[in-house]
């Protein structure tokens, strides 16, 4: 990862199962980023849920890539961050860019991954490329007399399994959560959870649409940004359609926001869903209706996805004593096509709770819609 910088060079190196993405360059706005280059590395990963690069704000004259080995398991490597890119065609489009000229998609033919062991086999693609064999016996822990501490064969290296497992594909988010097996004050599961401070977003006993348990967003002031707490869920789907839907127990002043997108930083904006200070929820920016104060209501979305998105969804909303109201074909962005993350925030700036409960996220193939 680099942050801002000029002139860097990032060459003959092996950036190899990342977690999230295998390169990473990011901007920072108060420091010059430019003129740095990426060549002749391989970079891989065991596919589509990490990207190759992640490259947040990007501009081609921030840093050049050329002749690198890419590999993503056979599947089409992702290329994130990059204004314009929709992700399903992340690296047709980066290609045609003009980066990464003279680089390859190919197995980089590892000697033996399963065992750590990422040397290149003497027929690798890479070496056409120009990349040069590196010399690992002066890598890692070894005993030299320079070296003071390492080895310590009484000091047991202690790894996090998580470094080694693959990333849980996005495609096993429950279809239904209740709430009702979390304990009170756990955090969700199966998605990334931001709290700070009195910011929080966490399982309650509270109140509940059903059983005991729902999720409580508790807002508070002075949280540094506007966007804490929030729960962002994980998805990876390129076709078909997702129904969510979920019970919401909105409360005074309560500044709900809720995103589909399909990128996690440089998004065009799927479905959104936000409430006002005196309860009026809109659909991407669109006033739908008020919302009785602390009673529990039933919303469902309902987008199709990949070649199905229309750039329009279904919304449903079902206020307590009430029949369901549909809004067909509320307009999102026409350039949303595939669903990369689902947010929940709570925006305000000042003490405030919402609850959710019964959040049900269930992919559908197109035909149903
Ligand atoms: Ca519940």
């Amino acid at each position: 990862m680099s942050n801002a910088g000029v002139d860097n060079v990032v060459e003959n190196n092996v950036f190899v199962n990342g977690q999230k993405s295998q390169v990473y360059f990011n901007p920072w706005n108060k420091f010059p980023t430019s003129g740095s280059r990426c060549e002749r590395n391989v970079v891989a990963s065991r596919g589509k849920s990490a990207d190759l690069y992640r490259l947040n704000r990007f501009e081609d004259s921030f840093v050049h890539f050329e002749r690198n080995l890419v590999w993503a398991d056979g599947q089409k490597p992702n290329v994130g961050g990059v204004p314009g890119l929709t992700r399903r065609d992340s690296w047709e489009g980066w290609l045609k860019r003009g980066q990464d000229q003279g680089s390859e998609v190919a197995d980089p033919q590892f000697v033996d991954p399963a065992k750590g062991d990422y040397r290149l086999k003497p027929t690798s693609p890479a070496f056409r490329l120009g990349f040069k064999a590196i010399d690992l016996s002066t890598i890692g822990n070894y005993a030299d007399p320079d070296r003071r501490t390492w080895p310590r064969p009484e000091v047991p290296v202690v790894r996090d399994e998580v470094d080694y497992a693959p990333t849980v594909s996005p495609a096993t988010q429950p279809a239904l959560r209740d709430y009702e097996d979390y304990a009170v004050g756990e955090p969700e599961r199966g998605a990334h959870v931001g709290n700070k401070d009195a910011g929080t977003a966490l399982v309650t006993d509270e109140t509940a649409a059903g059983g005991k348990h729902s999720l409580k967003f508790t807002d508070a002031a002075g949280l540094g940004q506007n966007f804490l707490p929030y729960i962002t869920y994980p998805f990876e789907l390129e076709s078909g359609a997702l129904r969510m839907a979920f019970d919401l127990r909105w409360e005074t002043g309560a500044l709900m926001a809720l995103d589909w997108r399909d990128d996690p930083y440089n998004y065009n904006m799927g479905p959104n869903l936000t409430t006002s200070a005196d309860g009026w929820l809109s659909a991407n920016g669109k006033r739908m209706l008020q919302l009785p104060v602390g009673r529990w209501v039933h919303l469902e979305i309902l987008c199709a996805l990949g070649p199905q998105a229309t750039g329009k969804y279904d919304l449903t909303l079902k206020l307590p004593d009430a029949e369901p109201q549909v809004f067909k074909e509320v307009a999102c962005s026409p350039k949303f096509e595939t669903l990369n993350c689902i947010v929940f925030m709570a925006v305000g700036e000042a003490p405030a709770v919402f609850y959710v409960d019964h959040l049900a996220l269930r992919p559908e193939a197109a035909e149903n819609k």
